[in-house]
């Protein structure tokens, strides 16, 4: 009874090579054909080749994330029945292959959005920030969203106008650049890395939403759900919805994995046991209300994926991505929630015990600052939050189970 332990990797374009995770403690791959467009069908053929070069290299292909949602499924355009036909496709190929768990999201537009890629903590390290007047910032002056205004405070609109008078250009733009084009094109986002005029594609992404508001995208998720699990559930593989990050509404746009209201939504839009979670403790734990073990006991029943890592939320909102094992997000809890989660899953008789596992993000720390990598994914910073993680697994595994028998 073990999580499986995995890390990231984005293939070949990855600087990261197989060969160097599996000297990590990962067992496992997480990861996605990033060469096929959007709304596409992932073919067998592309399949079995990614599978075979994991495996060549000792490892296994744990979880896709992601297999993307398209816009147009989102909004519900005359598209989405072929891209959910397409996904579909692609949930019978990957099951077929004996990949079991499928990592997505259903958040609009954005799929993450940090304010500062590279926040130096005491020690020289880096880590990754949201900051609630960098972003207003962005919003109201830089992208210029018509009726940003709407979406702020008057106090907040201030500290952001004098925040706007004390940066250079460039870092204004930096900050841009960041929210809208170097979180996401990595990670299959619209707009692509290099992209000059992706302002204004930014905007153009966001009025399509108009009219779309929480319920219409909960509809629209609904009709998804409804569509793709019993295909899920005939090829037996788990769809995890990763919740959004941050947990709170962006940009005018609606979110509808953010908290425990939500979750409880979504399992009841489909009750089916291969619809659920990618517990991802860093996003959650962005908000205060979300008390991540309390939530784990709760859900997890239905958690087929789980991100661990701490956010350190301050007095004013911001937050940044902290130590693995910071006090702050209480991993050491939620970790105890997960390990009795398992137990509950062996005593029943259920197969899928050995939860897979990935240590979310890391910080930029000694040999990572000497290669380029995605933001969030450097190796070494992860690898000790791999390890780190292992440990407390380990340590509470011994006092909780070996104890026992
Ligand atoms: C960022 C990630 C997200 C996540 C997707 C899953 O580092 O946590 O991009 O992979 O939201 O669909």
């Amino acid at each position: 009874m073990n999580l499986t332990k995995t890390l990231r990797w984005f293939g070949e374009k990855d600087t990261i090579s197989l060969p160097e995770i599996a000297q990590t403690g990962a067992t496992g791959i997480v990861t996605a054909l990033h060469h096929i467009p959007n709304g596409e069908v992932w073919t067998k053929e592309e399949i079995r080749k990614t599978k075979k070069n994991i495996e060549d290299h000792g490892l296994t292909w744990e979880v896709v994330e992601s297999l993307p949602v398209t816009e147009d499924i989102k909004k519900g355009t005359e598209l989405r029945d072929l891209h959910i036909e397409n996904y579909k496709e692609s949930i019978k190929n990957l099951g077929e292959f004996g990949i079991k768990t499928i990592c997505y999201n259903f958040m609009p537009v954005l799929d993450w959005a940090r304010t500062d890629l590279s926040y130096t903590l005491p020690n020289g390290t880096e880590a990754m920030y949201f900051g609630m007047n960098e972003f207003a910032m962005f919003d109201l002056f830089i992208l210029k969203r018509p009726n940003a205004t709407l979406s702020y405070s008057e106090e907040r609109i201030k500290a952001a106008e004098t925040l706007l008078k004390s940066l250079k250009s460039e870092e204004k733009e930096q900050i841009g650049y960041n929210i809208i084009v170097k979180t996401q094109s990595f990670i299959d986002g619209a707009i692509k890395e290099g992209e000059k005029d992706y302002l204004r594609l930014f905007n153009e992404l966001l009025k399509a939403y108009d009219g779309i508001d929480k319920s219409k995208l909960r509809e629209n998720f609904s009709f998804f759900l409804n569509e793709i699990i019993p295909v899920a559930e005939k090829y037996s593989v788990n769809m995890a919805v990763h919740p959004d990050d941050p947990p709170f509404p962006l940009l005018g746009l609606p979110r509808i994995v953010s908290c425990e209201e939500d979750i409880n939504w979504l399992y009841n839009a489909n009750k089916s046991q291969n619809h659920g979670l990618t517990f991802c403790s860093g996003s959650f734990g962005a908000r205060k209300d979300n008390k991540l073990p309390e939530l784990f006991k709760k859900y997890g029943d239905r958690v087929h994926f789980i991100h661990l890592r701490a956010t350190k939320v301050l007095p004013n909102g911001d937050f940044f991505e902290t130590e693995h094992l910071d006090d702050d997000s209480d991993l050491p809890s939620l970790m105890k929630a997960i390990i009795e989660e398992q137990i509950k899953r062996k005593t029943i008789g259920r197969q899928d015990i050995d939860i897979p596992m990935r240590p979310d993000h890391g910080h930029k720390i000694l040999d990572d600052f000497t290669r380029e990598t995605n933001p969030g994914y450097p190796l070494l910073g992860r690898v000790k939050g791999l390890a780190e993680l292992s440990g407390l697994e380990k340590g509470l595994k011994h006092l909780l189970v070996d104890k026992l028998n």
